[in-house]
């Protein structure tokens, strides 16, 4: 094993997530150090391995990096109320942005060296590539890839939170327009498996189309290369009316086109649909 692999860390919070990444460094080689709250829950760890830290002094001095992972900031400032002289935290903490920047500010009053972080994953697949965890704020000079796939994403300490709640954005709108024609289809009886196949072709193609809008975007320049607005939104009124006839939800469709409507009417008809990117920099009144 290499020096990386056998880094000492420290696991502050054993819930679902916090004894899977505790679980995953044991398996990885790293001396680990746990502590809880309820100190039961480290139990099963500490038969695999893991050092019981008696107090939260004794596992803050343990050594290595110190990894956070409990329910909100609110624990984390309760519990990291000390002196953090010298500490390297990594918290891994769900949160927004703004409390992310926020503890940065706190930990480095204290001494502490401080990365935000989230965990694009459940507790299973910790440990294997599929599991994405995202860190901000100080380039790292360890290795936390025992956990799966680490993304460093920049120094400012507020950007994992902000991958974070964009790849929920992508992934919820997924979600809801898989539903939206599952729903409409279920009316003709095609059930939802039927639909799950045709829905990833259409969802891996439209994935495809993001870099060369991606690109307009960066731009500012959205020439009508393959389609305009005016005729995509032609499209979604026959999706707004097949909703409304068959009878089912049509919030979403009816939320699409609205977004489009606005955009043709401040003149952008002729433009290419990234040219929407506007309503959604566009905080309302
Ligand atoms: N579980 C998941 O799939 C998700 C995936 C995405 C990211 N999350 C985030 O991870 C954080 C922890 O989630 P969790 O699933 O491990 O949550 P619980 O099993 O409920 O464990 C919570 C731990 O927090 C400890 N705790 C709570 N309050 C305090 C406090 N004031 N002082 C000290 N510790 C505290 C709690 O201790 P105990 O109740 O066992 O004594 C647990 O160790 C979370 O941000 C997710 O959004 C997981």
């Amino acid at each position: 094993m290499d020096n990386e692999t056998t880094a000492p860390v420290t696991v502050l919070g054993l819930g679902l997530m916090g004894t899977a990444l505790a679980r995953a460094f044991l398996k990885a080689g790293h001396p680990t150090t746990v502590w809880n709250r309820t100190a039961a829950k480290a139990a099963p760890l500490v038969a695999e391995g893991a050092r019981l830290a008696p107090t939260i002094g004794d596992a803050l001095a343990a050594g290595g990096v110190t990894i956070v992972c409990l329910t909100d900031y609110s624990a984390v400032y309760d519990l990291l109320d000390a002196d953090l002289d010298g500490a390297t935290l990594v918290n891994l903490t769900s949160g927004d942005s703004a409390q992310a920047r926020e503890a940065a500010e706190w930990a480095g009053k204290r001494g502490a060296r401080y990365l935000d972080g989230a965990i694009m994953a459940i507790p299973s697949s910790i440990g294997t590539d599929e599991a994405v965890i995202l860190l901000s704020g100080p380039r790292p000079d360890f290795d936390l890839g025992a956990l799966g796939t680490v993304s460093h994403l920049g120094e400012d300490p507020g950007l994992a939170s902000l991958y974070d709640v964009a790849g929920l954005a992508m992934m919820w709108s997924v979600l809801n327009a898989w539903l939206q024609g599952t729903a409409m289809l279920k009316t003709a009886g095609v059930d939802a498996a039927t639909y799950a196949t045709f829905a990833q072709q259409i969802a891996v193609g439209v994935a495809g189309w993001l870099p060369g809008y991606a690109e307009q975007v960066d731009k500012g320049s959205f020439p009508a290369e393959v389609s305009a607005l005016e005729t995509d939104a032609r499209a979604m009124a026959h999706m707004v009316e097949e909703s409304e006839a068959l009878g089912v939800n049509a919030e979403l469709p009816r939320l699409i086109k609205a977004m489009a409507d606005r955009a043709i009417e401040a003149g952008h008809g002729g433009e290419q649909y990234p040219v929407l990117i506007r309503e959604f920099e566009w905080a309302g009144e």
